[in-house]
Parts: structure tokens; sequence; C-alpha cells
């Protein structure tokens, strides 16, 4: 785990570019692709209102309902099953960049997102979580493999001006505290981009406290 330095982005918002060493992220990206393809496969949401998402998801740990919001331990939304459990190794990885960032979070739920080179995140708050949780500014700890993103963070009102980051394979970003609940979105992906065993495309984990 190359320990990579830490930028600030602001307030409870840390950046951790290259925090994963090249094995790690292809050991890591093997193992999503797996879990993928696996018996309780990624598949894209439809969410309210009735639009499918550009990204793939599979939900660990917990599930979270584009129809509903809300989070639950079968997928009612889809097919039904049970989500599988968050390998021990993922949920090591959140626990100490959290900590590093100078917090303490207990990853309940991993949600794995599959960008393709069309795919996007439109601009959100993540407010699905226990209420508890988010006045507490537990943090959420996200980990980028395979291609670049272009990412934007602005602020608690949807109006407030946005910020490009780029997120690259390996890279880890913690956001809590007053961060927990600025607006976000992925608006590209750069192909081509991956470093090599990895690819096409982009997961991103983010790991949440139920
Ligand atoms: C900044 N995923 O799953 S992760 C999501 O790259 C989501 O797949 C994006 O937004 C992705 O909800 C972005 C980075 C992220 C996640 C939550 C944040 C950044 C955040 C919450 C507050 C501020
Ligand atoms: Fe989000």
């Amino acid at each position: 785990m190359a320990n990579a330095e830490m930028t600030k982005l602001g307030e409870g918002l840390l950046l951790f570019q290259g925090r994963l060493d090249a094995q790690a992220q292809r050991e890591l990206w093997q193992r999503c692709r797996a879990l993928a393809d696996g018996d309780v496969p990624m598949y894209s949401p439809t969410v309210r209102g009735g639009k499918k998402m550009s990204v793939g998801m599979l939900c660990l740990g917990k599930h979270w309902n584009g129809m509903t919001y809300k989070y639950e331990e079968v997928r009612s939304d889809f097919d039904g099953l049970r989500v599988p459990p968050i390998p021990g190794e993922f949920a090591t990885i959140a626990r100490e960049a959290a900590r590093d960032a100078g917090f303490e979070m207990r990853p309940d739920v991993c949600i794995m997102n599959f960008y393709t080179a069309d795919a996007r995140m439109g601009v959100h708050q993540d407010k699905d979580e226990p209420a508890e949780t988010i006045a507490a500014g537990i943090p959420i700890v996200s980990v980028s493999l395979g291609d670049a993103a272009r990412f934007v963070v602005g602020g608690l009102s949807r109006r407030d001006p946005t910020s490009p980051v780029m997120l690259r394979s390996g890279d880890v970003l913690v956001m809590g505290g007053p961060s927990r609940l600025r607006y976000h979105g992925v608006t590209r992906i750069l192909p081509g981009t991956a470093p090599e065993g990895m690819g096409p495309g982009r997961f991103n984990l983010t790991f949440r406290q139920w």
C-alpha cells in the first residue's frame, strides 16, 4: 500500500493520490470483476422516475434500492437476491484510509459502481444513510480503479459552485465532517487511461457506515 500523500481539498475532504500500489489495484480490480460477474451480479438500477442509470452497480453489506432510496437486505427492486458481504480486505482499506484522515468509520455498506466510457453520475448528495451517521459526519470512503474520472465537488447547496477533481486508479477520497453532505458527481470518464492489467472502464467503491 504505497503510503500516499494526503491532499486536503476542504474541511473533512481528503484525497490520497496513489494510495494503492499497482499490484493492490490489479488484485482489487480482479475481485471487483469476479463479484460483478458472480452469483449476485452487477446490474444497472432503474431509479425513481423510471430512468436507468448509466453505471453498473453492486451493493455489498446492504443494498441501496434505487426506487425507494432506502437500504435493505435483499434486492427487492431487482431480483430479490440477498446482498453479498463486504470482503474483509475491502473494509480494511476503507477503515485505514478514514483513520489516516482523522476519522473512525465502520464500513457496513460498499457500493461498487462500474463506469464504461460513456457512463456518468449526476450531481447529488449522499443522504440515504442513517441520520445519526450523517449528523456525526462519519465519512464516506471512495476507492477508484481503472480509467480515470473527472469528478466535481460542490457545497451543501446545489447552487454552490463546483470544483473539478481528477480521480485516478489507486486514489482514495475521504469525505466526512462538514464535507459529508457536499454535492458531487462524475462528469466524464477518460477512456484508455487505466493502468496495465485494468480496464477498460472504471470501478469505484464507496464505503459507508450504516
Ligand atoms: C464527496 N460515486 O456512489 S465517489 C456514489 O465515483 C458516488 O462512483 C462517485 O457519488 C463515483 O454515491 C463518487 C466520491 C464521493 C462520494 C461521496 C461524497 C465523493 C463525495 C460525499 C460528499 C462529498
Ligand atoms: Fe455519491
